[in-house]
């Protein structure tokens, strides 16, 4: 892992419509996210936090469907340009949501410095939405789409008009809720995906070495995007769409823990914490917990 790392906040909520995801990145340092990684022996750069716009209320009729599209597009492309800026200098970019929109403009930032950029998406869906697909014209069900370069191109072409990621350096893990067409376009791109059927099945030691794997003999680079909805609502009550049936916090500890160990982890984000939604700002402290282990904190 690299040893200076820079904190980039986002507090974003306009790619859904629960308020109180902005206040996310507030929640996790508060939490104390800087301290645990210094104590890892990391040099921390917080670069504070991106300026997010205030959408026009007046504004007549949502874009294209999609809801706060121009404030998004232009967040997401000011991220992009910071991360990019990171990666340059060899910083490693550690991302704080807001909403799961914002992985669009980190995971472009990330892209353009690797060939073959492998995505693990740690999340109870699918974010796999386009225009045509969604059932709620909300952009962070859409952010792995774009990624993909399907969607809306105001979105698709932030940063460079590309596709960021290739289908299959790309892992889902976590997933119990996914929209029809969502199904429809992870089956034809064949997306390597574990559901929680799997998890349950074969156990998250087998399902993580199976992504190391999986990922090491492909890319050259990884970025982790975590939504803490993965997790299951009584462990990371704090988020704007719990599913139960989630992933526990021992298996997601213990999977941060397999890849720190691997090594292969390049850049990462955790989103949808949404402290107004939480009970005592645990779902910010359990994120701070599993930011330690995927930095390789032991507990022995
Ligand atoms: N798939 C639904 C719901 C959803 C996606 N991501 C979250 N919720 N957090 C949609 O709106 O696209
Ligand atoms: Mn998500
Ligand atoms: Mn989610």
């Amino acid at each position: 892992m690299k040893k200076e790392i820079s904190i980039i906040g986002v507090p974003m909520d306009l790619g859904q419509t629960r308020r109180g995801v902005d206040m996310g990145p507030s929640a996790i340092r508060y939490a104390g996210i800087i301290e645990r990684l210094e104590r890892l022996q990391y040099t921390v750069h917080d670069l504070g936090n991106i300026d997010i716009p205030r959408p026009d209320r007046n504004a007549p009729e949502r874009e294209d469907k999609l809801r706060n599209l121009p404030e998004v597009v232009d967040t997401n492309k000011r991220l992009a340009e910071v991360v990019d800026e990171q990666v340059e200098k060899n910083f490693f970019p550690l991302v704080l949501g807001g909403d799961h929109s914002i992985a669009i403009g980190s995971i472009a930032g990330v892209s353009k410095h690797y060939e073959n950029l492998g995505v693990i998406w740690y999340d109870a869906h699918g974010d796999i939405n386009t225009v045509e697909t969604s059932p709620s014209g909300n952009i962070h069900g859409m952010p792995l789409a774009v990624n993909l370069g399907l969607g809306h191109q105001k979105l698709t072409e932030i940063l460079y008009n590309q596709p960021k990621i290739k289908a299959e350096n790309v892992v889902l893990i976590g997933v119990r809720d996914l929209d029809e067409g969502e199904k429809d376009l992870l089956r034809k791109l064949n997306i390597k995906v574990y559901t929680m059927h799997e998890i349950d099945r074969i156990g998250m030691p087998q399902v993580i070495k199976e992504t190391i794997e999986y990922l090491k003999e492909r890319t050259d680079g990884v970025h982790l995007s975590f939504d803490l909805d993965g997790i299951n609502p009584s462990e990371a009550p704090g988020v704007g769409t719990p599913v139960i049936g989630g992933v526990t916090y021992r298996e997601s500890h213990l999977a941060l823990e397999m890849l720190a160990e691997s090594n292969i982890i390049t850049s990462a984000e955790f989103v949808e914490v949404n402290p107004m939604l939480d009970d005592k700002n645990k779902t910010a402290i359990l994120t701070v917990a599993l930011v330690g282990s995927l930095f390789g904190e032991k507990l022995f």
